[in-house]
């Protein structure tokens, strides 16, 4: 297992001055990843810079480090090495990166099957159930400590990405990684009350609305088509975040019947964000994928121009078109 991270510790114990980065709209794995791997980097004495294009979600603002995050990379440069983790495209790390001129080496750490190896190094791993669990592997590895803070982030991202240990990504690898976290100080129940049981109320009213418009599609044999829409009226009436409506779409997928689960969540003007989900017999990657996003085969999402007729339209039509396959 080690000898996957050897390059990329190489660089990173060479490196003085590193930025630590992670997707746009980011949600527990790339917070937690993000500062578990900028905590490790600081405790081993570099100058680490960890940026987010996006603001840390309010969910996540007890995160350890997470006050440290910058959105604004103006003058930090030059780096000897960036960090990214848990980002399938170079482009997902946002503007302000893609922008930046003297990055360094680029180390891309992450377990999207769709990832495109973007880095100079790339450590992709698939079968890891979040990108947490490469940091704390590449932590083991180096052979640098991991404190308790590190240890409640890697938890979060862990704990985040597998569903809370629902998902079947809950591999025995996650179980025991998550184990040993919590044998270094990262508390369960404290954790699940700050990320489950916190939510304004602004986001049940929020959520109310948008079942309102739950559309059930039977589509044959393999099970129905649920879809869910949030508008940017919907955020302003519940005075709500756009953030709010992350995880909205298992709603979705939860329903008894359900192959495949969609949200369709205006952006801006004819623009929206699609988020899909799966219950395990259709890879929502793919559909993902061929329309230009990236994902895993139970979760994955992309975004689209268009009116919304339109964009429904032509994403209905293309997870069906995968459940007739
Ligand atoms: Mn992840």
């Amino acid at each position: 297992m080690a000898a996957i991270f050897d390059d990329a510790i190489r660089e990173l114990k060479k490196a003085g001055k590193i930025l630590v980065v992670s997707h746009v709209s980011p949600e527990g794995d790339a917070v937690g990843s993000l500062l578990g791997a900028a905590l490790a980097l600081r405790g081993a004495g570099k100058d680490v810079t960890a940026y987010l294009e996006d603001p840390v979600p309010d969910l996540f603002l007890f995160l350890p480090g997470a006050d440290t995050v910058t959105r604004d990379l103006g003058g930090k440069g030059p780096f000897d090495a960036t960090l990214a983790v848990d980002c399938g495209q170079k482009e997902r790390l946002g503007k302000g990166f893609c922008a930046l001129p003297e990055h360094g080496v680029l180390i891309n750490i992450d377990h999207h099957a769709t990832n495109d190896r973007f880095g100079d190094i790339n450590v992709i791993v698939p079968d890891a159930s979040a990108a947490g669990e490469l940091v704390y592997d590449l932590c083991v590895a180096a052979g640098f400590t991991i404190t308790r803070d590190m240890a409640v982030n890697l938890y979060v991202a862990i704990h985040t990405d597998t569903g809370s240990f629902r998902y079947s990504s809950s591999t025995p690898g996650a179980f025991e990684k998550a184990g040993r976290l919590v044998a270094l100080g990262a508390d369960p129940w404290e954790i699940s009350r700050r990320v489950y049981e916190n939510a304004p109320a602004r986001k049940y009213k929020l959520l109310a609305m948008v079942l309102g418009t739950l559309e059930v599609i039977e589509v044959n044999e393999r099970g129905a088509i649920a879809a869910l829409a949030v508008t940017l009226d919907m955020f302003k009436k519940a005075g709500a975040d756009k953030d709010y409506a992350d995880g909205f779409v298992n709603y979705a997928r939860g329903i008894e019947g359900v192959a495949v689960g969609v949200l369709f969540r205006e952006a801006g003007e004819g623009l929206y964000k699609v988020s899909l989900r799966a219950k395990g017999g259709i890879d929502v990657s793919e559909i993902s994928e061929a329309f230009g996003g990236g994902g895993h085969r139970n979760a994955a999402g992309f975004t689209m121009p268009g009116a919304f007729a339109e964009v429904r339209a032509k994403v209905l039509a293309a997870i069906k078109e995968k459940m007739a396959a």
